[in-house]
């Protein structure tokens, strides 16, 4: 379930702390992309939680709370201790970003599309957090449905944006 060219990444994420962040346009395809992205986690063995923003083009400064870039320790990003009573502020190991951007009649789409992309490559550089990039920019729905991951579609790129930060955590 992977476009030409894509590698076949078995990840083992056991210790590891993972943070998704999910935009809520299209939801049919968000909900796609965010089952496929739970399975991935689920079978990496890799801890998580999920925070949801209301477009693609949120993800970057939500990234850049939740990896600590700035503003205050995110509460997202908080994990109990075995034991603990209180939650405490953990820096994830990655960050997953998921979100369809579908082009309109005007250049907003640009728009959205250049934010996420570069706010997202300029937390994952600035932090040294590997951020996986499961953000659908495509021409219509159908195109996006064809990658969400759902019954039918041809590619899961949920799954395949987590595969890829765990997989990248791990090499670092
Ligand atoms: C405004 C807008 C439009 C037109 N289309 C999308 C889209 O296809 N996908 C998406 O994730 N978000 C869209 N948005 C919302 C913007 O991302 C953003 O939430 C708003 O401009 C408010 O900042």
């Amino acid at each position: 379930m992977s476009g030409a060219g894509a590698p076949a990444l078995t990840v083992d994420g056991r210790g590891l702390y993972v943070v998704v962040i999910a935009a809520s346009w299209h939801t049919q395809v968000m909900d796609g992309l965010l089952e496929g992205a739970r399975r991935a986690l689920r079978e990496s063995g890799a801890a998580w939680s999920e925070v949801r923003v209301p477009g693609s083009f949120e993800l970057p400064v939500a990234a850049a709370r939740v990896a600590g870039l700035s503003g205050a320790a995110s509460a997202v990003a908080s994990v109990a201790a075995p034991g603990a009573d209180d939650a405490v502020p953990r820096r994830p190991d990655a960050v997953v970003a998921l979100g369809v951007v579908i082009r309109g009649g005007t250049p907003h789409f640009d728009y959205v599309c250049s934010a996420a992309t570069t706010g997202l490559v300029d937390v994952s550089v600035r932090t040294g957090i590997p951020v996986g990039f499961g953000v659908l920019t495509c021409d219509d729905e159908a195109q996006a449905l064809d990658r969400a991951g759902l019954p039918g579609s041809r590619e899961d790129k949920g799954q395949e944006a987590v595969q890829a930060a765990v997989a990248t955590a791990v090499a670092l």
